[in-house]
This record gives structure tokens, sequence and C-alpha cells, in this order.
């Protein structure tokens, strides 16, 4: 199979030109000048698909490097399956995710590896890999985090919050932290207080304070620098590589920014969320009740930020320097109806998540648009940096001769109008979107996965388990 996308205007994180781009089977097998490769070259007889992308871009397909699928969490389980979580993330212009395998305390790291891998076989719309989260790091966990890397999962989540769940103590993080530095693996770091945090929901919901806006509140700004800090102290202390999921504080930017400066191999992750949504909205602004249950559509942890102290605005800034280098979604969907109101009358009963997946190449690309970011970094914050963050590059995050054949036609002249109300609709499996009325001034046209087109003309010509696992190799950015 021979697909030739001519006319386009090709977007690379290091530069854009009109080329035409040759996928042959898997892979591109050319990107050549505008025309270069008719000239001689019978394409009705060589070729079986001709895209003509006359004004649209043509861009490396979408990596999202945080996503729950199926996700068992807060007693309940994320809403999107691995088949409709990728299926989701193709129609937005995603042609890779990595996932999350969960290990509670007391399980067995490689038995809960097994599991998401049986999970997920046969059923993803897109490619995927995955990360290992550790809960408690027993002797066991250590040694599997050597058999891991043989697997292809180079990077392991620990978590500072979420006492009795997820926790690692500071001796676990720095024993994780140690294996890291001396296997060359990446440790991803959820990085708020997790004891400050405990007492403050508890104060919280001892004074009534019980509706979903104290979610955010109970998880204030100092928890996640706090957190941060301590986190890069120990991967300092311990030559480990740290990647800090999900920030939302500039002040845990601060943090980030200065390990940088220092020589660290520090890196951060930012959400769409955190970009564009805050706590002011999620008490009341876009529900018409102060401190109405509807603000635990936007219940995350790390949780929505105050706009009056400019977290939004730092975050752009953040991503155009460098600061933070990649934004994920930390897709963890779930429904408003037998989900999310578990916790009508506590709001620390109401499950953790914001659902992304379709939208993070679009909404970034509206950052494009309002001039927040350029083409090019567009590009490299959504797909090149996640494949070099996480032992993908080359096969994926780049169009180039010999990468994965993982191509999305973007149209600037489009527009995408996000939510599920008024004749708006997505592909998630939530009964709510978190951007409900966002407008996007762009359209995904036509997605490419491997060489096969599987969006196309608002339509989807894919099947479950047309992705595959990646095993990937070890991060780019470390010597
Ligand atoms: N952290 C995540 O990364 N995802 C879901 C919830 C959380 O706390
Ligand atoms: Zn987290
Ligand atoms: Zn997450």
């Amino acid at each position: 199979m021979k697909t030739l996308i001519i006319n386009g205007t090709v977007v690379n994180s290091t530069g854009t030109a009109l080329a035409d781009v040759l996928i042959d089977g898997e892979r591109i097998a050319a990107v050549l000048a505008p025309g270069s490769l008719l000239l001689g070259f019978d394409v009705a007889a060589n070729v079986d698909t001709v895209i003509d992308a006359t004004g649209k871009y043509v861009i490396p397909g979408g990596i999202d490097a945080h996503t729950h699928m199926e996700m068992p969490f807060g007693g309940t389980n994320a809403s999107d399956t691995f088949e409709t979580g990728t299926r989701a993330a193709a129609w937005g212009g995603t042609t890779t995710i990595v996932d999350f395998v969960v290990q509670y305390a007391g399980e067995n790291v490689i038995d809960q590896y097994n599991r998401w891998q049986a999970k997920a076989a046969g059923q993803c719309a897109i490619d995927y890999g995955f990360h290992q989260i550790l809960s408690d790091v027993q002797d066991s966990s250590l040694v599997a985090m050597d058999e891991l890397l043989n697997e292809g999962v180079s990077s392991f989540k620990l978590f500072m919050a979420y006492k009795g769940v997820f926790l690692s103590d500071d001796g676990q993080i720095t024993k994780a932290m140690q294996k890291a530095a001396s296997n060359g693996s990446m440790i991803m770091m959820h990085a708020e207080n997790g004891s400050v945090i405990d007492l403050l929901v508890q104060q919280a919901i001892a004074a009534g304070n019980t509706s979903p806006y104290f979610h955010g509140t109970t998880r204030p700004w100092q928890a996640e620098e706090e957190a941060t800090h301590r986190a890069i102290m120990l991967a300092n202390l311990t030559g480990a590589p740290l990647y800090v999921v999900h920030v939302s504080a500039k002040q845990a930017v601060a943090q980030i920014a200065t390990a940088r400066d220092n020589g660290q191999n520090v890196f951060g992750e930012t959400c769409p969320q955190y970009l564009y949504l805050s706590l002011e909205e999620q008490l009341g602004a876009r529900s018409d009740q102060w401190g109405a249950f509807e603000g635990a559509k936007w219940v995350c942890s790390t949780p929505l930020r105050s706009r009056e102290e400019g977290h939004q605005h730092h975050m752009w800034q953040s991503l155009r320097t460098n600061d933070i280098q990649m934004v994920s979604t930390d897709h963890c969907p779930f429904c408003m109806k037998g989900q999310k109101d578990m916790g009508l009358n506590d709001f620390s009963k109401i499950p953790n998540g914001i659902g992304s997946v379709e939208h993070r190449m679009d909404l970034l690309y509206q950052g494009v648009v309002d001039r927040q970011i350029s083409l090019e970094r567009w590009v490299e914050v959504t797909s090149t940096t996640p494949a070099r963050m996480f032992g993908m590059y080359g096969r994926k995050g780049v169009i180039q001769p010999g990468a994965d054949g993982d191509i999305v036609i973007y149209d600037p002249n489009g527009h995408t109008s996000l939510g599920i109300g008024e004749g708006r609709s997505h592909h998630m499996n939530m009964d709510y979107s978190a951007w409900e009325g966002f407008e996007i001034d762009g359209h995904v046209d036509t997605v490419i996965s491997r060489g096969r087109v599987i969006i196309d003309d608002h339509q989807y010509l894919g099947a479950k388990g047309d992705g595959k696992y990646f095993a990937r190799g070890l991060s780019q950015y470390l010597i």
C-alpha cells in the first residue's frame, strides 16, 4: 500500500516546508520537494492513494504520553476503555498514547504489567506504550524495573500524594530513584505533599466545605511547589532523571526551571486544562450557581489553579521558553452520573480526572492561532518531545524517511466545536465535556496510522486492534 500526500505544508519541530510525502507500507519512504516525485514517476501505476493537502499542514501524529484508559481509581474505573479512548484519540489527531500500568501497594509489578498488556491487546485503534506506576517500592519492584526495561517500559511513576493508595515515602522514592540512576530509566513524579493535603481535606469537610471547589483550595500551590522541590532534591541526591507530571502551579515551574538551570535532568509536563481552565471557573463562571456540583467536571489532580494568580498565563510562557517541555492530557475520564456524583456531599470522593485525549492537538493548535506558541513548537510539545522523552523518536514524532507513517493532515481553515451540547459531539466515553463551548480555529482532517488512513472526511475507517504495542527505548534527553 503506497500513499502520496501532495502539496501540503510539512511541519516538523525543526521547520516548515512545502513538500510531498510518500508512505510505503507502514513507513515514510520519502519527503520530497513538491512535484518532484511526479516527474517521470507513474503515480497511477505506483501509488494506491493520493491525498491533496493543498493549504493544509502535514504533521507527525500526536503522541499523548499520559493517559489512563480503564484505570481503577477512586472506587471506580476511568470510563474510556482502551478501545473507546484510543479511537477518540485518533479522531483528535493522536496516533500514539503511553498509558500507565497500575501497581497498588502489595501487588506484584510484573503481574500488573501482564494484566495491562492483556487489557490493551487487540483493543487499540492506535499504537500504545506503557509507563509503570510503583506504589510501595518492594525489593521485587526494583528487580522488575530492570525486567521491564527489556519489555520497553523505560519510565516509572511515583506518587508523593494519596496515602494508603499510591503514596511512596521519601525512602521508597529514593530507592526507586537509585535504580533509575543505575539502569537509565526515567522517574515520573506526581508532586504534591500528600500529608498536607490530607489534613486540609479533613479540615474542610469538618467545616462543611464539601463542594468541588474545595478540591482546589485543599491542594494549594505550596503543596505542589514543596513536593516538586523535594523530588528535585532526591533526584539530585541519587542522580536520577526526573519528569514532573501534570504541573499546574507557576511556583512548581520555577523549581523545575531552577533545577534545569543548575544542569539537572529535570523535565516538566503540563496539560491543556492548566493552560485554559481555572479554579475561578470551577467555582462558578461555567455554571450558574456558586460552588455548584457542576464544578466536579473539573476535579483533577493537580487541581486547576487561580487565574487571578496568573498560573495559566505563566504556563503558556513556560512552554515558549522551554521551562516546560511538553503537553500531555492526563486523560482520566469519569462520567458525572454514577462516577463523579459519588462525591455529591463530599468533594474528596469525586474521582479525580478530566478527559481530553480527543482535544489536545486542537487545543494546542489554538495556542498557535492565539500566538502563544509557534507552529513548530506546537508539533514539538505534542509529538516530537514526547517521542524523544520516552524513547520513541525516529519511528515517532517526526516526518522523515524511515519514520512510521503516522501523519495528521490539519486544516488551518477548518473549525472544530468542542463539547456535546447543541449539535456537538465527542468520541470519548463521557456524559459531559470539560471543554463544552470551546471553539478551535482548525480541524483534524485526515489521520494516518502506520500508513493506514484511519480518519478521513469525518469518518472513522480503522478498527480495534489496529494499534500495536510500542516497546520504547531510553529517553533521548539522557546521556
Ligand atoms: N494523577 C494522575 O496522573 N492521573 C490521575 C489522577 C492523579 O492524581
Ligand atoms: Zn498524578
Ligand atoms: Zn495521570
